[in-house]
């Protein structure tokens, strides 16, 4: 198949979830072209099968507002017929469904029938989706697409209570490729951190008010008082003056690294003894996948999709969003002793077994089949 990826290339997750599926498309004979306005994050080198886009929108002393939409269905229209490609997978609804729905009838005004599917990741629906100012047209987007895909039971749900949907909404978890999260031996590294042998905590997201990111400190400042322990945190954005305010404030700086942004995340997760995501809302929490998939169990929140992917008391522990109190005696639980740690370290590794990338991958191709199928019933008669 030839298929066209549109996605954000930055630090988010649908954006390592959209690379990621394009990788393993292309490893398996597929032809993937990724269609977005810079390199994607975790793209890395030159691979067969590959091929990326860039969408540049020029600058115009008018446009106050680059016209990115349309630009990138231009590009669509321009990359579907050259390259011949046979469907677009489009990754967060705003505003790539859109721009895939204007490309669709641009090339079928040319008599090319191109199928697209959405799939939802999260904020796309719950926070920004839900803003009357993108309802209208993300609803008929949505709507107007082929297929539409969740990554969770509970954004689909989301999606049927926030818009007017009237079509099928599939959960296709994500996934993990397992090979990508073996323990490396990084012994000096751990050392570096954690010199005698204190527990390392970690946090990775994009430090938006969603994050709680606060929070963490607030846990980990428990668990340091309990003992010795380290906190890395990992990523950047608007919370994070706040949090290094609150490390100084609540003397846990000595105890904190604050790296920013990484682009392999699991090179953190692999000296790691505890992952805290303590989300407001979460339609999946692909790091905590990462986490598990490291063998690092976690501590996160009952918000969203976080309870499909963490088994509370097996592979971490879920709490009610900010009850900082409960996280933190769920913490000590986990690390109170080196038997207890191991226990949930390898319930942990099993956990994430479900979401790998074999048991994922043909859901999506499957779906792709039958997408391509109904479009050819569909242009053939
Ligand atoms: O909030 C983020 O971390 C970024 C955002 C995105 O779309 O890039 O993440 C959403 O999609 C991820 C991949 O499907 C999910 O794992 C995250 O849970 C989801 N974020 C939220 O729902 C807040």
């Amino acid at each position: 198949m030839k298929i066209g990826i549109v996605l954000y290339p930055t630090f988010g997750g649908s954006g390592v979830v959209a690379t990621e599926l394009g990788k393993a498309l292309s490893e398996r004979g597929h032809e993937v072209h990724f269609i977005t306005y810079n390199q994607p994050v975790r793209l890395g080198s030159f691979t067969k099968n590959l091929y990326y886009h860039e969408v540049n929108v020029s600058d115009y002393p008018l446009f106050d507002y680059p016209p990115y939409e349309t630009v990138l269905a231009s590009k669509l229209v321009d990359v579907v017929k050259f390259e011949k490609l046979d469907l677009l997978h489009v990754h967060y609804a705003i505003p790539h469904a859109s721009a895939a729905l204007m490309a669709k009838q641009i090339l079928a005004s040319q008599g090319i029938h191109i199928p697209f599917i959405t799939t939802l990741h999260g904020t796309d629906i719950t926070l920004v989706g839900r803003d009357p100012s993108f309802a209208p047209a993300i609803t008929y987007a949505i709507n107007s697409s082929d297929a539409v895909t969740a990554v969770s039971q509970s954004l689909k749900s989301d999606t049927y209570n926030h818009f007017e949907i009237t079509r099928d909404i599939e959960v296709i978890p994500n996934f993990i490729e397992p090979e990508h999260y073996l323990p490396k031996p990084e012994k000096d590294f751990k050392a570096e951190y954690a010199p005698n042998g204190e527990r390392i905590i970690t946090h990775i997201s994009n430090f938006r008010p969603v994050k709680r990111v606060a929070d963490v400190v607030r846990v980990f400042k428990h668990i340091s008082d309990a003992m010795p322990a380290k906190l890395l945190l990992i990523g950047d954005g608007p919370d994070r003056y706040k949090v290094e305010q609150l490390c100084r404030d609540m003397g846990t700086c000595k105890h904190t690294h604050i790296i920013g942004k990484l682009k392999k995340p699991e090179e953190v997760l692999c000296i790691s003894d505890l992952f805290i995501l303590p989300s407001e809302s979460e339609s999946f929490g692909l790091a905590a996948l990462e986490a598990l998939a490291t063998g690092v169990p976690v501590i996160a929140t009952r918000a969203g999709g976080i309870p499909e992917v963490i088994e509370h008391g097996v592979s971490g522990f879920l709490s009610e969003v900010g009850d900082v109190d409960n996280m933190a005696a769920n913490s000590l639980k986990i690390l109170e002793s080196d038997e207890s740690l191991k226990k949930f370290r390898k319930n942990a590794k099993m956990r994430s077994e479900v979401f790998s990338i074999e048991k994922i991958l043909p859901m999506y191709t499957n779906l792709y089949n039958s997408v391509l199928e109904k479009n050819r019933e569909l242009h053939t008669l």
